[in-house]
This record gives structure tokens, sequence and C-alpha cells, in this order.
């Protein structure tokens, strides 16, 4: 009796945050689009494009719980809602730097998307050689009963910043959370040669650039 009456309200709680994530799988269409307008006008007036690949996220119930208790907060859908920002998650991947902050730049004078929040670990990367530019915005999202102001975090990276993420974050996995000590010094040594090869590459380009 009591393992049908566990049953039946974990199927309810399930629909429940599932109709709490919908907006942000609305939001991450809406991004998606808006860059994908972005990117298409620019390969037409700059004969190139910025973006490589997008990927896009929505947070698993479990991920979004164990932050919130992370953060010494219930791991309720109201706190999930007013507490997690990256619950829908953008990643998007250019070749070379100046096209990141050409990006942010644009992101920045729409009136469609509020900044919210900016991290940059392309100026300032974090200890173990991470880097990216995130980006916390707000994307209205119009549902039946009227307009939701949705949260997202914009992940813009490199190529080589991407491939050195991937990587780390298979090994950080693999080892539980705790990276020995000599892969901790190959890895930040990867991400100082990442960063090179991001300046030599933009180097060339500005190189042709000029020259054509
Ligand atoms: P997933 O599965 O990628 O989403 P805060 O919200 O400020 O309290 P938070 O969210 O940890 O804290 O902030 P931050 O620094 O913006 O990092 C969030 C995301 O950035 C992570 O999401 C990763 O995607 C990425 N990230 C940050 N640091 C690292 C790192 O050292 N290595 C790698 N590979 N990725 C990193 P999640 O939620 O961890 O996972």
């Amino acid at each position: 009796m009591e393992k049908k009456h566990t049953g039946k309200f974990e199927i309810e709680d399930v629909k429940q945050w599932s109709l709490l994530l919908l907006p942000y799988k609305f939001a991450l269409d809406e991004l998606k689009t808006k860059m994908n307008i972005m990117a298409e006008e620019t390969m037409y007036m700059n004969d190139s494009n910025p973006i490589e690949h997008i990927k896009t996220r929505i947070k698993k119930v479990n991920s979004i719980q164990a932050k919130l208790e992370r953060k010494n907060i219930a791991p309720t859908m109201r706190n999930a809602k007013d507490y997690i920002f990256d619950i829908a998650g953008m990643r998007i991947v250019c070749s070379f730097i100046t096209d990141i902050y050409d990006i942010y730049a644009r992101l920045s004078n729409r009136k469609d998307i509020k900044i919210i929040e900016v991290k940059d670990y392309i100026k300032s990367p974090k200890s173990n050689g991470y880097q990216s530019l995130h980006i916390i915005v707000q994307v209205p999202v119009t549902l039946s009963h009227g307009v939701e102001q949705v949260y997202a975090e914009i992940q813009l990276r490199t190529l080589a910043m991407d491939f050195w993420a991937g990587l780390e974050h298979k090994i950080y996995y693999k080892y539980d959370k705790k990276i020995p000590g000599n892969l901790e010094r190959e890895l930040l040594k990867a991400a100082q040669t990442a960063k090179l090869m991001d300046e030599k590459m933009m180097g060339i380009r500005e190189e042709v650039r000029s020259l054509s």
C-alpha cells in the first residue's frame, strides 16, 4: 500500500519538475534561433562565420538539487527557479578569441536579451587552467499565461579551450573529482599551450586579413 503511494508521488513529482523545466527548453530554442541569425548575418557581411558550433543542454533534476544543496539552499522547485541560473545552458564554440568578444558585444547591444552576470575566465583563467567566457542572461519566453523571463548560461570558448575542457571534465569524473597532482600539472601546461595556440592563430588571421 505504502509503496503504491510513494510511486504515485514520484510520478507527480517528475511531472512537476518537467513542467518547471519546459520554459528553459523554450528559452534555449529562442536563443539558438537568435544566435543562428546572428551568425548567418555575419557570414553575409564579413564572409566568415564566428561560430563553429553550438550545443545546448538542460540541467538534470538531480544536478539542480545537488547544486542547491552545495549552496546550502533547500532543493525545492521554487529555489531552483530563483537561485540556479544555469538550468538552461548554451555552449558556443568559436575559432578565435576575438569572435567570442564580438559575440559578447553583440549580445550586450540587444534589447531582447538581458545580461545579468559575466565571468571572464579567459582574462582570468581558473587555477586549473579552465578558460571560457560565461554569461548569465535572461530571455523573455511567451507562454499561454504571459511572458516569463528565463535565466540561461551562455558559455563562449574557442575550439582549443573546448578541447581542453572536454578532456579535463572526463579526467575529473574518472578520478571521482580528485585529479592526481601530476595530471593536474599536465592539464595546466596543456591549458597554457591552448592559450598560446589561440593567440598564434589570431595573429595569423590578422596577418592574412591585413594582406587581403
Ligand atoms: P555542466 O554539466 O557543464 O553544466 P555559481 O553558479 O557561480 O555558484 P558555478 O555554476 O559552478 O557556480 O559557476 P561557473 O564557474 O560559472 O561554472 C559553471 C560551469 O562552467 C560548469 O557547469 C562547467 O560547465 C563549466 N566549468 C567551470 N569550471 C570548470 C572546470 O574547471 N573544468 C571544466 N571542464 N568545466 C568547468 P557544471 O554545472 O559543473 O556542469
